[in-house]
């Protein structure tokens, strides 16, 4: 491994450097809350667009921290990984970035297929050409497992994608193997069910329901419209799914785990959790596409099923085992799926109050 500048800091002493690619996204804020919590010295990753996409780590107070540096990237072009990795010299890369919204994956399939998989293979080309002692962490997904094979769903159960975006990142958890294998690279891959938070994005499920019931709840009527409710998930909290990230890399060797909770919900499920966070409950009338949600009490329209928002090919069921990251790593999830929507509907109560709209 090449050597490491030496470093100084005001407050402890940094002890490494990691780069994570997609600072800006919600896995990546909350990973440079906990690097930097560590001593770390963090290059955070973002790229050049009209309007700076630095909410979160506002929100988590970290943008300003000494030991953190921003720096423009794009994943798709190979001469930039090469640069980054030369310029920063790190101990650790977390490849955070992605093209991440399964629905737009089917109207931008190139786009995901080259950020989402061929900028995985761009990060292992630039590690073989930098510095081969660089451990590399690769964001895998549930959706690789896509059509159910088998459930709970383990490190070895067959993938069968069902989007362009679980495709791209098939190619990217398969690029990571084989250079592991064929370079002996310090390469892991996490398989991660779902995990969300209040840094979520709007375009994902839980938080478009989460800030829709809170302005349900501030007396603006537009009911909440959503496509298929019978959808299951496995749904963690994405702050301590980043702490499973950090503990693959500190591991003996690089392998692949699932970090999942092992539970299993609906999307109606949680609906009604968002719902009941704020004192309001559903009936349930009308299936397919004509179901709907109303208040029990007043009988308004709270629900209403938007055939729009289908997918061409959907994920039915996704339930993670999580005991080889249990049991080699220590890792295991806290935060109840119930709890972790409360928390959500209480936290866009919040911003509304304060008048801010990310
Ligand atoms: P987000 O969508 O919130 O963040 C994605 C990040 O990727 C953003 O910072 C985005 O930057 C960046 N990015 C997109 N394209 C490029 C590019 N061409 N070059 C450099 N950066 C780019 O995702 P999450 O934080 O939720 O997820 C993190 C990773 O984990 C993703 O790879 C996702 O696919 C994967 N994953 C997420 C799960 C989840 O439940 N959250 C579960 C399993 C895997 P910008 O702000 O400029 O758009
Ligand atoms: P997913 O998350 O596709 O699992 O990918 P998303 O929250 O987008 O969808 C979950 C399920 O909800 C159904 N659904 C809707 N989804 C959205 N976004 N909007 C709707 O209106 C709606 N109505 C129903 C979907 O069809 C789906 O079944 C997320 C991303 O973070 C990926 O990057 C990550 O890899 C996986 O989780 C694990």
């Amino acid at each position: 491994m090449s050597q490491r500048p030496a470093q100084t800091t005001t407050k402890e002493p940094t002890l490494k450097t990691a780069i994570i690619t997609g600072i800006t996204g919600q896995d990546g804020a909350y990973l440079a809350e906990l690097l930097l919590g560590k001593g770390y010295r963090v290059i955070g990753t973002y790229r050049r667009s009209s309007s700076v996409n630095f909410w979160r780590l506002d929100m988590l107070g970290v943008r300003h921290h000494p030991d953190l540096q921003l720096r423009e990237f794009d994943l798709t072009d190979l001469s930039n990984c090469i640069r980054l990795l030369s310029d920063s010299q790190p101990d650790e890369v977390y490849n955070l970035a992605a093209q991440s919204f399964v629905g737009v994956s089917f109207e931008q399939p190139l786009t995901t297929a080259d950020i989402s998989g061929i900028g995985v293979l761009n990060l292992l080309e630039a590690i073989r050409i930098v510095d081969k002692g660089i451990r590399f962490y690769q964001a895998s997904t549930s959706e690789l497992y896509g059509k159910v094979q088998q459930i709970p769903q383990t490190e070895d159960t067959p993938f069968y994608p069902r989007s362009p975006y679980a495709v791209a990142k098939l190619f990217g958890h398969w690029s990571v193997v084989n250079y592991r294998e064929s370079y002996d690279l310090f390469a892991s891959s996490g398989i991660l069910f779902n995990h969300e938070s209040p840094l979520r994005g709007k375009e994902f499920v839980t938080r478009k329901i989460t800030d829709r019931v809170a302005r349900l709840a501030d007396g603006d009527p537009a009911p909440l419209r959503l496509g298929n409710m019978d959808a299951k998930r496995d749904w963690g909290y994405a702050k301590e799914y980043v702490d499973g990230m950090w503990r693959m890399l500190q591991h003996e060797r690089a392998d692949t785990f699932v970090l999942a909770t092992n539970e299993t919900h609906s999307v109606r499920d949680f609906v009604s959790w968002a719902f009941a966070a704020v004192d309001k409950h559903i009936d349930w009338q009308g299936s397919g596409d004509t179901e709907q949600g109303r208040d029990s009490q007043t009988g308004q329209l709270l629900v209403e099923v938007d055939p729009a928002f289908y997918r061409p090919a959907e994920v039915e069921l996704l339930i993670g085992d999580y005991r080889k990251a249990k049991e080699a790593l220590g890792w295991s999830p806290q935060t109840d799926v119930a709890q972790l929507c409360k928390m959500m509907v209480d936290s866009d109560r919040q911003k509304i109050a304060n008048g801010v709209s990310f």
